[in-house]
């Protein structure tokens, strides 16, 4: 490398990389020398950092994760780097259409939603704080399914990934562990010894993540699933070719899929193996580097802090007391000890159908010395603590597993951490109340403001210089700006302009056109019935119908966008979909309404997806049932680009709404409280209907076929849910949700006081930077914020 230009280095590793010519380069060869030439600023600085680490003895983070949303990595590592600018001119110099090249990168969905892109942003802050981490994972072939629409139907494709080259990642053939299960366990010589019946490989893929500035970058360690035994040949020379590879498919099936349900596990087995695969790998690679350092295994939770994300790596809790206890003689009670000094969890829901649970049958027979000592962690703390189990109806529950092995647990935002009190661990917290701690989520401002809103970004540093982009809370230094009239102009100019572009967009990618000057109006997770997305749409009906009654009106345009994967197997979900995409397939086509309403739903949710929305939105709907969802983490990237929120008193939004002030949020609906008072009213929802006409009438527009070609039954599944059971309250907070979103219709038609209230949103949002929120994790579950930035170390 040495003082060679950014431009030498592409060219370089066109020719000696890819062996290409620059007159006959494709796109994706530039695109692969692009990153290769990124990636090789990125290795010093790594390389440092580790040395650093050893240097200083400092302790390691390990963050446990069944899932990495990390998306697309190139323009993030040019922005970290501070290259981006110099890699642009290269490209502009050479007449190379640049944005293209980098949109060329796929969309690595190794997550299913807010848990996995939780731990990418995470793994970014880790590295911009300079704290010493690794993140631990499975490589998956395939990660989550592409999203197609046939005729409005939800269709799920394999996604490929792995297909082109991962140019970020670095193969370790020689880290690799063997990975057993099943088979039996006998006792010798005083200590158990299991001997397992069935085995894979798990072999290392290293990628840096580098952190803002370049200064610091830990390592993102995924496993791959191989084969211990290639090939049988004695079957391959008789002829049995397929018996022969049989070995090798089975091993290699353990990372082949993202389980993409968010409600059940399927293939249960399956979903077992890999969480023990990832989770036996990453302990035995996390002792293999303390023991190359240290002797004493009681020191293990001074030099190693272990994150588990949710319950899919809970099995570390008795692995770890097996490796200390049944492989290295470590006495039972001390094995715990040492355990649980190390090990942390962190719940990320309080839906009782996603809490893990697995059958003592099958952790008995695929995990038969875990089975065992779960039973024994089960009777120790029984002993201690009696009133609180772990096994029960001979089911292990991996949430009261992970508690009582951690030293501290932890919710996503303020109050789903004091439901977690009051709720699924209410005995557990009553028997330690020391334990359970709230770490609100953030997101990074790299990726979720300076990267995906370069047009937003540059009004904010000229306003307050670039500091806010390592310190978030700088962003506060935005508020005296609001009064000046030139800075409002130049925010809403940025957000025009952004709008402006997704309008291209959907009329080139999508066939819709919408009008730019229209009140943009999101809402993009996963869908789910606690999200109520069908709330949405049934207020989207409300409005087209007085519309159509009224089109005169004083109405606000809007262009209402969904986007966002239903589970394979979650039909109600499902059929929201369906209904979103035929409600859309009418209104969009409705001369009366075509100047005030637009529905546009881009098939293929995914961060990339996200990061071009989310700068063009005004309204970011955060609507779900009060008390079930945890967090959100959306919610937060919405405020930071200057959106404003209509969302209910749940999560994260009620931190949300305090930092940006009452006054710039639109708030509707009942709390947690009054919702579960409400489900006890009988007929709740009829009484609901029968208060709210609009209400009555979008719901019968699902019955009387007006979305469905004349199909009086296509929705009415969806009517009947809404109209009867409504567990989870649409009907109930449909009139206060009706007014709040005309009140932010209201407020958008005042474009002075719009402008100002976008703005203090943006201001007042830097609190939620995953920066501070790893702070927090490091300062009071990890104890490992370093004692001098290690950074500086790493520099020097
Ligand atoms: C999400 N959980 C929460 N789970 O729903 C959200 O409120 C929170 O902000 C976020 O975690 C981060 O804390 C979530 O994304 C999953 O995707 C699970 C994957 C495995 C199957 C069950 C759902």
């Amino acid at each position: 490398m040495g003082d060679q230009t950014l431009k030498d280095a592409i060219l370089s590793h066109l020719k000696y990389s890819l062996g290409k010519d620059a007159d006959h380069a494709t796109i994706y060869d530039w695109r692969v020398a692009l990153s290769l030439a990124t990636r090789d600023r990125i290795v010093d600085p790594w390389f440092q950092s580790t040395r650093a680490t050893y240097r200083a003895g400092a302790k390691r983070v390990y963050y446990l994760s069944m899932e990495f949303l990390i998306g697309r990595l190139l323009e993030d590592a040019m922005v970290n780097t501070g290259i981006l600018d110099e890699a642009k001119a290269a490209f502009d110099g050479m007449g190379l259409p640049f944005d293209k090249i980098i949109h060329d990168e796929p969309d690595a969905a190794l997550g299913n939603g807010g848990l996995g892109r939780l731990a990418a942003c995470f793994l970014e802050s880790l590295s911009t704080l300079g704290i010493p981490a690794y993140g631990y994972g499975i490589r998956y072939e395939h990660g989550l399914f592409r999203q197609r629409f046939d005729h409005g139907r939800q269709v799920e494709e394999p996604e490929d990934w792995l297909t082109q080259e991962h140019v970020w990642e670095f193969e370790r053939p020689e880290a690799a562990f063997e990975i057993g299960f099943a088979g039996e366990t006998f006792e010798n010589g005083g200590r158990t010894v299991w001997r397992p019946n069935e085995s894979v490989m798990a072999q290392a893929f290293d990628t840096p993540v580098i952190g803002w500035k370049g200064e610091w970058a830990n390592t993102l360690r995924l496993w791959g699933a191989l084969p211990t035994k290639v090939l049988d040949l004695g079957l391959f020379n008789r002829g049995d070719y397929a018996g022969a590879a049989e070995p090798e498919a089975l091993a290699r099936t353990i990372s082949r899929v993202l389980y993409p349900d968010d409600t059940t596990d399927e293939g249960k087995a399956l979903r077992l193996k890999q969480e023990y695969f990832f989770t036996a790998a990453s302990l035995r690679d996390i002792l293999r580097r303390f023991e190359s350092e240290h002797s004493d295994l009681r020191d293990l939770p001074k030099k190693v802090a272990i994150q588990m994300n949710d319950t899919h790596p809970a099995i570390a809790g008795p692995e770890l007391v097996r490796l200390l206890h049944d492989e290295r003689g470590l006495p039972f009670a001390d094995a715990m000890m040492v355990a649980r000094g190390c090990l942390n969890y962190t719940n990320h829901t309080l839906l009782p159908e996603a809490l893990e649970r697995w059958s003592e049958g099958l952790m008995g027979h695929l995990l038969p010395r875990h089975m065992r000592l779960i039973e024994m962690i089960n009777e120790s703390h029984s002993q201690q603590y009696p009133g609180v189990t772990i096994i029960e109806h001979d089911q292990v529950k991996m949430g009261e597993l992970s508690f009582v092995m951690a030293s501290k647990v932890n919710g996503v935002s303020a109050l789903h951490t004091e439901l977690m009190k009051e709720t699924v661990f209410k005995d557990l917290n009553g028997l330690h109340p020391e334990r359970i701690v709230n770490q609100t989520n953030g997101v990074t401002p790299r990726r979720w403001l300076k990267t995906c809103n370069p047009g937003l970004a540059g009004v904010v540093t000229q306003a307050i210089g670039d500091g806010w982009v390592g310190d978030a809370e700088k962003l506060v230094e935005l508020e005296p700006h609001i009064a000046d009239s030139g800075f409002l102009e130049r925010f809403t100019a940025a957000k025009r302009a952004n709008k402006e572009t997704l309008s291209n967009w959907f009329g080139t990618e999508l066939g819709v056109k919408v009008d730019p000057s229209a009140m943009f109006d999101v809402q993009i997770k996963r869908i789910h019935e606690y999200k109520r997305q069908h709330l949405n749409i049934l207020e989207t009906i409300a409005l087209w119908q007085e519309m159509r009654d009224n089109p005169n009106g004083d109405w606000t345009p809007r262009v209402v966008v969904f986007g966002g994967k239903a589970a394979p197997g979650y039909h109600f979900a499902k059929d929201i979909i369906y209904l979103i995409n035929s409600v859309a397939r009418v209104v969009n086509a409705d001369p009366i309404t075509s100047k005030l309403l637009k529905i546009v739903y881009p098939p293929n949710y995914n961060v990339t997806l996200a990061e071009r929305l989310i700068p063009a939105t005004d309204l970011s709907e955060q609507i779900s049932t009060a008390g079930k969802e945890a967090s959100g983490t959306g919610n937060m990237k919405f405020a930071l680009n200057g959106a404003m929120t209509v969302g209910t008193l749940d999560g994260a939004n009620v931190e949300i709404r305090e930092h940006v002030g009452a006054e710039n949020f639109f708030l509707f609906g009942m709390t947690a409280q009054e919702v579960w008072a409400r489900r006890e009213v009988e007929d709740h929802a009829g009484q609901a209907i029968a208060a709210d006409p609009k209400l009555a009438r979008a719901l019968d527009s699902l019955r009387n076929g007006t979305f469905a070609d004349g199909d009086h039954d296509r929705f009415r599944g969806i009517a009947d849910n809404v109209s009867g059971p409504d567990y989870f309250l649409v009907a109930s907070d449909f009139s206060d949700y009706w007014r709040a979103s005309r009140e932010a219709d209201a407020a958008f038609r005042d474009p002075a006081r719009w402008a100002r209230m976008t703005a203090l949103n943006t201001a007042r949002s830097g609190w939620f930077s995953s920066d501070r929120t790893i702070r927090g994790y490091a300062s009071e579950i990890w104890d490992a914020l370093p004692p001098k930035p290690l950074r500086s170390i790493a520099a020097a």
